[in-house]
């Protein structure tokens, strides 16, 4: 029956969806080490496409079948190891990426040619890690990010929140990330949306206390990074921002077990039958689009979308589209704006 959904559902979006390739293309780096899970946040977005199709106007569709063919395998693992087991060892079920590869969604109104490509540039994590890449991967990380007008940095949450966060580091890596940055945003010339990530984190934002918490030990452990952003050279080009996704929906931690050494991460779920629901995947979309769209309504000049700005200046009805989706970010329980509120309004008053 849901393979019966799934397939009319994709002849559908076939149909709808013309051959004519968006003019427009958006890169966005997604950030993180090894296993934090890039990909799996991926494979969310891509599953809750329906949250977006049919809302504000707007749909998302999947232009090329590696893309498809990736992130639907991903869905699957994912799908059956929630389905199958009550309790999960996180680096159970799925494979890690293997080299850099750029993810594509493209975003148009209902029905018609889409207007603008998404391209989620995702890299096996093992990259960032000057102990064990080279300094060619480290560097076209660097790249990556200099190039992107939208960085998502993934944080596994898990490590971040328990045991006073004693293994944050060994898992998200905070001071690479800082280097990168500093490395990427020297003599930056244009205004840049970051994107924090929380992933895995459905124990932490279950109340309006917990997530608060969260939000307080995200601004402790990447003090650096964003003192880093706040600084006078960046203040006034770089906005940052909290979207906590919980890509599993159904799991929650249990506990951590050390195995010589190395911590294992053990998630279980509430019931036996709970299936595989992530929530608020479309965040991160919904605060990019409107960095982009604060952004034409500026008229500023940006040289890396310039080209996308003057377009929405010719399309009322994507722009309005948009603006209707834009509205919808979230600002509490956990979403929050950390700097740069001015480059996201998007509202007169
Ligand atoms: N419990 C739980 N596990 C998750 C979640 N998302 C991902 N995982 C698991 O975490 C592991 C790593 O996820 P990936 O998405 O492959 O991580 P990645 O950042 O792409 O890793 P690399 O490709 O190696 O850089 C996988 O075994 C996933 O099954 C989640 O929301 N909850
Ligand atoms: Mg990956």
């Amino acid at each position: 029956m849901i393979q019966i959904f799934q397939w009319s559902k994709r002849m559908f979006a076939r149909i709808f969806q013309s051959k004519k390739a968006p003019e427009q293309t958006l890169k966005i780096t997604m950030l993180g080490a090894r296993g934090v899970g890039k990909t799996s946040f991926l494979a969310a977005i891509y599953d809750q496409f329906d949250k977006i199709v049919g809302q504000a106007n707007l749909q998302l569709t999947i232009p090329d079948d590696l893309t498809r063919d990736v992130l639907d395998q991903r869905l699957t693992e994912l799908k059956n190891f929630v389905d199958k087991n009550k309790n999960v060892k996180v680096t159970d079920g799925t494979s890690k990426t293997t080299s850099p590869r750029s993810f594509f969604f493209d975003l148009g109104k209902t029905g018609v040619s889409p207007s603008l490509r998404l391209e989620f540039q995702d890299y096996p994590g093992g990259y960032m890690d000057e102990s064990e890449a080279t300094s060619e991967q480290v560097k076209s990380v660097e790249n990556f990010i200099r190039e992107s007008a939208v960085v998502l940095i993934a944080i596994d949450t898990p490590p971040l929140m328990e045991k006073e966060g004693e293994w944050h580091e060994y898992f998200n890596q905070p001071e690479t990330v800082r280097k990168l940055f500093k490395k990427a945003y020297q003599n930056l010339d244009s205004p840049r949306l970051v994107i924090f990530t929380p992933v895995k984190c459905e124990s932490y934002v279950q109340n309006d206390r917990d997530a608060s918490n969260l939000l307080e030990r995200i601004r402790e452990k990447y003090a650096t990074l964003l003192e880093f952003f706040s600084a006078d050279e960046l203040r006034s080009k770089v906005a940052v921002v909290v979207t906590p996704v919980q890509t599993v929906g159904s799991v929650i931690f249990s506990r951590v077990e050390n195995k010589d050494g190395t911590p294992y991460f053990y998630f279980r779920k509430g019931d036996s039958a709970d299936k595989y629901q992530p929530k608020d995947s479309e965040q991160p979309l919904r605060y990019l689009l409107r960095f982009l769209l604060r952004l034409h309504l500026e008229k500023r000049r940006v040289p890396i979308i310039d080209s996308i700005l003057n377009f929405f200046g010719r399309d009322t009805v994507l722009k309005d589209a948009i603006s209707e989706f834009a509205n919808g970010c979230k600002n509490t329980g956990g979403f929050s704006v950390l700097q740069g509120a001015n480059l996201l309004r998007i509202n007169r008053n």
